[in-house]
């Protein structure tokens, strides 16, 4: 995995903090995603470790209906050694945003990533101790013996503890305009826990759940028709959302580092459940149930 080659270090909220926008250097964000991975760029872009598939997903992207739901993509950058994706910065136009960052999908590892485990087992000491670090007796015999675990076994162990098998989507974190952060979701599993979690995010504001809703559904209608989401396996993948105290929402679809294309004349529904071979990633699922979490959150009429 092209991805997988930089030496990441995942650390979702605790990445550093970027000056918003040159012309605001007092307004600060954090962004989601691998720790180190993010500069701003210059007027109100921002520039991502480059990741050849993902530049070949923004590129497709942008020639897709799909264009409006994710950052415009500007090319490739350097900076010192490192060559960089450039995108929008999609908090450029909210005044102090509030942003959550909701993994969608079924499955978070890809089935090529399933194939490599099984020819060259590489097992993990670092998702061991992130395992045992959650719960101490998720390891079998075997893993404690080795004090290590293979990724997909922690990857299928992570969906099974959250809500991404349940739900086909999970909350891996947000923060509030006031800076508060959220990212102990590894446990949020049934309905009435994220609900908890978005509720808590949105500040019970049902005006932002609206927004939120619209803005989902509309995403729904384009992906149900895209030529891009019918043709790749999107795993992986995060919607961005992001509110502030205008009233504002905004959500946008990010990380296209593990989305793949299939080959000639394969599609995905992205609803049908995943066997291995058939590449489905549950991401439609996800969202139905998304949109539907989200909806009961409102008030009857
Ligand atoms: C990480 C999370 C990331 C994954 C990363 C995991 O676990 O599942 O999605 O990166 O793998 O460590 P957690 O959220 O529990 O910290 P990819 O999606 O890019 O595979 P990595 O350690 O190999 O980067």
């Amino acid at each position: 995995m092209q991805n997988s080659a930089w030496k990441k270090q995942k650390s979702c909220w605790t990445s550093p903090l970027i000056p918003m926008t040159p012309k605001k250097p007092q307004q600060w964000l954090q962004v989601v995603g691998h720790a180190g991975s993010f500069h701003v760029g210059d007027y109100g872009t921002l520039l991502k470790r480059f990741c050849e598939g993902e530049q070949q997903c923004y590129l497709r992207l942008m020639e897709d209906t799909l264009r409006p739901f994710v950052p415009a993509y500007h090319g490739v950058v350097q900076r010192g050694e490192q060559d960089y994706n450039m995108m929008d910065n999609l908090l450029t136009h909210f005044n102090t945003p509030a942003i959550m960052d909701c993994k969608m999908g079924s499955r978070t590892y890809l089935e090529e990533e399933l194939v490599v485990a099984r020819e060259r087992p590489q097992p993990r000491n670092d998702m061991y101790e992130k395992m045992v670090a959650v719960d101490p007796e998720a390891p079998t015999v075997q893993e404690r013996a080795q004090q290590a675990v293979l990724k997909t076994r922690y990857m299928q162990w992570r969906e099974t503890l959250s809500s991404t098998a349940s739900l086909g989507f999970r909350v891996e974190g947000f923060r509030k305009a006031n800076g508060e952060c959220q990212t102990n979701f590894k446990r949020t599993k049934s309905r009435e826990q994220v609900v908890e979690a978005l509720d808590s995010f949105v500040e019970s504001n049902t005006n932002i759940v609206w927004g939120y809703l619209r803005r989902l559904k509309q995403l729904r209608q384009v992906l149900e028709a895209s030529h891009f989401f019918r043709t790749h396996e999107v795993v992986g993948s995060s919607l961005l959302f992001v509110h502030d105290w205008t009233g504002k929402t905004g959500v946008w679809m990010i990380d296209f580092g593990k989305t793949v294309s299939l080959p000639p004349h394969r599609t995905l529904d992205h609803r049908t459940p995943w066997a291995e071979g058939n590449r489905e990633d549950g991401y439609l699922w996800g969202l139905d149930n998304l949109i539907d979490v989200l909806a009961n959150m409102l008030p009857l009429t």
